[in-house]
């Protein structure tokens, strides 16, 4: 039988590192368009991925980047998949005010430019195209929880770049008739999970903390309400999406809420330091119960213009048309997550002694 093919963009990120796992282990020839950088950004596929004349690489790389079509037809051309799988994207939605044009062009802008380069490349009939959506599409949220049929009401021009997208992907679907599915994902976190993104940050400095390299943790609004689940589990739906005979689009979610302060309690209960709450808003401090240091503080320079302040999804349809549920239950992805902190710390060696 002849191995399917499929193409991640994106795939040096989080989910790609993990959706490329997914497709090398069920036998797919894989590639993945990574853009330039000026030092190698392939730590996360490290496992997967050597250099192209080593035979036992297990995905191939070509660069190419969201924001040049020329590139996107070029690897098209090159590749022929079976399966595109888009997760590229400027992914920061506090970064997203800061530059919201470049932010536009990649994750907007971009999704057409490749939807358009199937188009004309005549493969729109063969391909099968998984979209990177959001529930940062909910933002000023219409119902609780989210499903499929709640309206968007985007509040960053991250999520309005993503309605685009979004729309632009139905689109294709109506117009053209492409097989092409939106994932409408929950937050999804795991220990490869970027650094600055608020779960990562609270891990990471739990871990530094512990090792006496990092005092404190600044962070802005702990009240924020997320639905949190794995990444891991959250690959398994976007590929189970591209299975199925007619696409659609799907949410994804554990359908559990949590605060940002919950998930640092959480985090430091698990080392040993349970956190005491003192004061209010900019004056609120997190004090280690034990020996009265302060160990969180706030920093409004993380405070969004704009904040989406509660989301929880509703991944019925995800469970009753693809079968699918999480499996990662949100102590299991908290606990995961610090003990690969600590761990990378006491592997490097590092403390403050
Ligand atoms: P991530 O870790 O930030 O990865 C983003 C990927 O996109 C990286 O490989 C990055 O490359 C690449 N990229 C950025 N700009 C690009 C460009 N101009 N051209 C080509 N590639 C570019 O994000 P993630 O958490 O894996 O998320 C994957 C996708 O799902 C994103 O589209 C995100 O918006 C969406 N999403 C994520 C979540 C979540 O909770 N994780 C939830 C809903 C939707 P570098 O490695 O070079 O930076
Ligand atoms: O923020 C609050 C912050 O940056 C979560 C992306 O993958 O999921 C992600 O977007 C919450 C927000 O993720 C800090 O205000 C408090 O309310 O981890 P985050 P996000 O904005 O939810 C969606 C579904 C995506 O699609 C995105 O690509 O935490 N928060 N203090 C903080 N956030 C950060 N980053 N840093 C803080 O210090």
């Amino acid at each position: 039988m002849t191995k399917r093919v499929a193409l991640i963009t994106g795939i040096t990120g989080q989910d790609g590192s993990y959706l490329a796992s997914l497709l090398v282990s069920k036998g797919y020839e894989v590639h993945g368009l990574m853009r330039r950088s000026s030092s190698l950004n392939t730590d996360r596929i490290g496992h997967l991925y050597q250099e192209e004349q080593d035979a036992t690489s297990q995905i191939r790389m070509h660069f190419g980047d969201m924001s040049d079509g020329a590139s996107l037809f070029r690897v098209l051309k090159e590749v022929k998949p079976d399966e595109v799988y888009n997760l590229a994207a400027q992914s920061h939605v506090k970064v997203s005010f800061d530059k919201p044009e470049y932010t536009t062009d990649v994750n907007a802008t971009g999704v057409l430019r490749l939807l358009e380069a199937i188009r004309l490349l005549d493969m729109g009939e063969s391909i099968r195209f998984y979209q990177a959506s959001t529930s940062e599409l909910f933002g000023n949220v219409q119902e609780t929880p989210q499903s499929e049929t709640t309206p968007f009401r985007p509040r960053s021009p991250y999520a309005i770049s993503k309605h685009f997208a979004f729309q632009t992907v139905v689109n294709y679907r109506e117009a053209y008739g492409f097989h092409a599915s939106n994932g409408i994902l929950f937050n999804h976190e795991g220990p490869k999970r970027g650094e600055n993104f608020v779960s990562r940050k609270i891990t990471r400095a739990v871990a530094a903390i512990c090792h006496g390299i990092q005092d404190k943790l600044y962070l802005g609004n702990i009240n924020s309400r997320r639905d949190w689940g794995h990444a891991r589990d959250y690959v398994e739906g976007m590929w189970l999406m591209l299975q199925k005979e007619t696409p659609g689009d799907y949410v994804l979610a554990t359908g559990e809420e949590h605060s940002v302060r919950d998930f640092v309690e959480l985090a430091f209960e698990m080392v040993g330091r349970p956190i005491e709450w003192e004061g209010s808003a900019l004056e609120e401090k997190g004090v280690d119960r034990k020996s009265g240091k302060v160990l969180i503080e706030i920093d409004p320079q993380y405070y969004r213009p704009a904040e989406v302040n509660s989301l929880v999804g509703n991944a019925a349809k995800a469970r009753d048309e693809l079968g699918w549920t999480h499996k990662t239950s949100f102590k299991e992805l908290v606990q995961e997550m610090v003990e690969a902190d600590m761990q990378r710390l006491a592997s490097a060696g590092m403390s403050r002694a």
